[in-house]
């Protein structure tokens, strides 16, 4: 239950509130209108991959009901649809060496999307790439291979061309870290590989991807922001006194947070993490040119947050004979911390939970958008992502009553907000997500909407979470 709190607080005027979509996870009609394969396509359709074999042929049919979801969101009063392209959708036919033909109709659907959204008042974010590569470039290396990042740019172009009349931000990538690491090293998503080099290969592409689009998107659209979206995380050590402990928690960090965020903001890879690496690669796959490259000035830096990460060392006298998992994207026996699987382990946090089993602690989300603060002074910032999924069911009354939702969103604005007032220049909040959808590797079964979904009617019941998060977005307020 949520309580009506004695005090509430306000977020400032004309801050964002939004939610959030990713076109695989979505739209469906993966062979309609010229859509070729993406990685997802493949994995999903390859035996054990997903669960109960599910895959996003279908998932909530936004390319045809887009019309419906957007009077959904203007109904809620959001003020912004932070969605993805689907590179298939638009050079259906890229190869390692050219871009193709773009074709049409792909870029027909997502511009006649966003006229309907500003017709109502929300503010489109498009994401470029939100993991669903062309399947022809992962069958020539795909993020391992560079010349995907230099395909990725002019894509991305294309879609600033067709949208920048219209779009005000453009966020590059969603969650390199997931589309590396969890794609090549850990193989429990798309396109499944267990190569820890090809993972390190990736993190350098897309970070490259990201630069060379950020350049390509100013060009074709003057005027736009250029975003990044990353998920960081709040990474703690089990005991602050164990020299071993603060190690482990420097190493992920470094994987999951320097890797990313020191190439973009300061031009360079962390010392540290090329040295813990140094028996996988030799990192020659940076070439000369390319940090400058990827550190192009950013307008926003999106935030992902869902949870804390707290580390032990397997040296840890509270260390466990089997390794907690490592996160909770799938289950797989290969782990996506190239170089450091052997040294770290994840400590299983008491107290509440999602039904991903990911640990519930909003302070992170504060802790973190003032890192972001500190460490990129000037940058506005974004919560491009934040939500839960718990099992939930439309009741006899035909309405979900979602409590352990709305308590989770409602703590964590309180953090944005609290992040907010300490200084940090946060500028929108996106719901992650605006409808239940395919959730990758767990299929159709774990649901984050605040929208419910009927997989089988395609009915959709905003979630009382829906309701509520209707009224912060319309007072701006928040109690606590
Ligand atoms: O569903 C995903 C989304 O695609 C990326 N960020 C995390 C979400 C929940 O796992």
């Amino acid at each position: 239950m949520t309580h009506p709190a004695a005090t509430t607080r306000t977020f400032p005027h004309g801050f964002t509130f939004g939610s959030a979509t990713a076109s695989y996870q979505v739209e469906g009609a993966v062979a309609e209108d010229g859509r070729t394969p993406s990685i997802w396509d493949t994995f999903s359709a390859t035996p054990g991959k997903v669960l109960g074999g599910d895959t996003g042929e279908v998932a909530c049919d936004q390319y045809h009901r887009y019309r419906e979801d957007v009077a959904l969101m203007r109904d809620l009063r959001l003020g912004a649809y932070r969605f993805s392209v689907a590179w298939p959708r638009i050079t259906p036919h890229v190869t390692p060496d050219a871009l193709g033909p773009v074709e049409q109709r792909g870029l027909d659907h997502y511009s006649a999307l966003v006229d309907e959204l500003l017709a109502a008042g929300i503010a489109p974010a498009v994401t470029l790439y939100h993991w669903d590569l062309p399947q022809a470039l992962e069958d020539a290396g795909g993020w391992a291979d560079r010349r995907t990042a230099e395909r990725f740019a002019e894509y991305a172009a294309v879609v600033a061309e067709a949208l920048g009349d219209r779009v005000r931000t453009f966020i590059t990538l969603n969650e390199p870290w997931c589309a590396a690491y969890l794609g090549y090293a850990a193989g429990v998503h798309a396109p499944g590989r267990t190569e820890p080099a090809a993972a390190l290969a990736a993190v350098h592409h897309l970070n490259l991807a990201h630069g060379l689009a950020a350049r390509a998107v100013r060009e074709a659209a003057p005027g736009a922001q250029v975003a990044l979206t990353l998920n960081l995380a709040w990474v703690r050590p089990e005991d602050e006194a164990s020299e071993a402990d603060v190690d482990a928690a420097r190493r992920i960090d470094g994987l999951q947070n320097r890797v990313f965020l020191d190439p973009v903001l300061r031009g360079t890879y962390p010392a540290d993490v090329l040295a813990d690496t140094a028996s996988v690669t030799d990192w020659s796959f940076v070439h000369d040119g390319d940090l400058d490259v990827v550190a192009q000035p950013l307008d926003a830096i999106g935030l992902n947050y869902y949870s804390p990460t707290v580390v032990r060392s397997v040296t840890s006298p509270r260390a466990t004979v089997a390794r907690p998992g490592a996160d909770g994207h799938g289950a797989g026996a290969a782990s996506p911390w190239v170089g450091s699987s052997h040294l770290v382990q994840f400590v299983d946090l008491p107290g509440p939970r999602t039904e991903m089993d990911w640990a519930i602690d909003p302070r992170g989300m504060t802790e973190l958008l003032l890192r972001l603060h500190a460490e990129a002074p000037g940058v506005q910032l974004q919560v491009t992502e934040n939500g839960a999924a718990f099992p939930d069911a439309v009741g006899e009354d035909g309405v979900v009553h979602d409590d352990d939702r709305t308590a989770y969103l409602q703590a964590h604005l309180a953090a944005v907000l609290d992040a907010v007032v300490a200084g940090a220049d946060v500028r929108a909040y996106f719901v992650w997500s605006l409808l239940d959808n395919f959730e990758w590797a767990y299929g159709y079964s774990k649901r984050f909407g605040v929208v419910h979904v009927d997989y089988g009617t395609q009915v959709r019941t905003p979630k009382d979470s829906a309701r509520w998060f209707a009224r912060l977005a319309a007072s701006g307020e928040v109690p606590g």
